[in-house]
């Protein structure tokens, strides 16, 4: 099989995510589930009827298969996807501390993933021809070789006509401090085309004393569209169409994490269809606001229907 050339393409970690039920003591239980930024917005555009690839690195372990088992399922392609005979698929413990908000412990030094390298992110791009190439600020973390396998994918999208290139500044304080990472990824955003990111990751990425005016010189820097996430406040952007707002849906939340991936999905599935900016940054908050919804990261992502029934506003049961 091949990958689906015209997709949206993504590059990063895919993590077996062990969730506890309650705080962490001896006989606590776990529910295994599957995370990873990139993968989490890969899912997002799947459901929603896009054909997306994810590349990345597993190890030849339980999880590995799991993830991608979970993904082939999701309907997305990962025949970009390589299975390490040596090293293990990253793992993190997400501790459920409410009403505190979730402690995420990662175990992914030396993991398979960690090893993403060069040769495979351009082999993606090359076999994808994306569309839209979409990274995270996750990945430039895991190690120097992933580091530099990001650099690659953007060079190679370069040479894809009409690719856009997609960048979550994502910024884990567990995984870096902010110099290194303010170091790391200033030159992946310049690169890119869409900058993604909330206010206090920012200005790891740009000059300025506010939102306006880090937006205003990642632009003059050559990036199209700075998309700034703001959590249940909503989401504004500074791009062609100049400054658009949009506000978030009310909903009970139940687990934030994975939030700002769907949010990115649905910016992207809008951007795809070829909608407005103020289209796109509303179809970002639907998907936020429905990932919150329950436990897990992408679990609560709607099908184009269901996107079509949150939007619309129903109330009563289909029966
Ligand atoms: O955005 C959700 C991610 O944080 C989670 O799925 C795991 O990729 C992950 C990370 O590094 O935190």
């Amino acid at each position: 099989m091949t990958a689906a050339v015209g997709a949206v393409l993504t590059l990063g970690e895919t993590l077996g995510s062990f969730r506890s039920h309650g705080r962490i003591t001896a006989g606590t239980e776990f529910g295994l589930a599957v995370a990873g930024a990139e993968s989490n917005v890969a899912i997002a555009l799947a459901r929603l009827g896009h054909p997306v690839a994810w590349g990345g690195r597993v190890g030849d372990d339980p999880v590995g298969r799991l993830v991608l088992t979970t993904l082939r399922g999701e309907g997305v392609d990962v025949t970009g996807a390589i299975v390490d005979q040596t090293a293990p698929t990253a793992t993190m413990v997400v501790e459920d501390r409410h009403p505190l908000p979730p402690s995420v412990t990662y175990y992914r030094a030396g993991s398979a993933g960690s090893r993403l390298d060069a040769d495979l992110a351009a082999r993606a791009v090359a076999g994808a021809q994306p569309r839209v190439l979409h990274l995270s600020g996750i990945t430039p973390a895991l190690s120097a070789q992933a580091a530099a396998a990001v650099s690659v994918a953007i060079d190679a999208a370069r040479q894809v006509r009409g690719a856009a290139v997609c960048f979550d500044v994502n910024y884990r304080a567990r995984l870096w401090n902010r110099a290194d990472a303010a170091r790391a990824l200033t030159p992946v955003a310049v690169s890119a085309d869409i900058v993604v990111a909330s206010a206090d990751e920012l200005p790891l990425v740009a000059e300025g004393s506010s939102t306006e005016e880090r937006a205003a010189a990642l632009r003059e820097a050559g990036v199209s569209t700075v998309v700034v996430k703001h959590g249940k406040r909503g989401a504004e952007s500074f791009g062609p169409d100049g400054h658009v707002e949009c506000p978030a849906h009310p909903v009970t939340e139940v687990d934030s994490i994975g939030a700002g991936d769907a949010f990115v999905g649905g910016y992207l599935s809008a951007l795809l269809d070829g909608l407005d900016e103020a289209a796109r940054l509303r179809r970002g908050a639907a998907l936020g606001a429905l990932a919150v919804t329950g436990r897990g990261d992408w679990e609560r992502l709607p099908s184009r229907a269901e996107l079509a029934v949150f939007l619309a506003g129903a109330e009563e049961a289909e029966r």
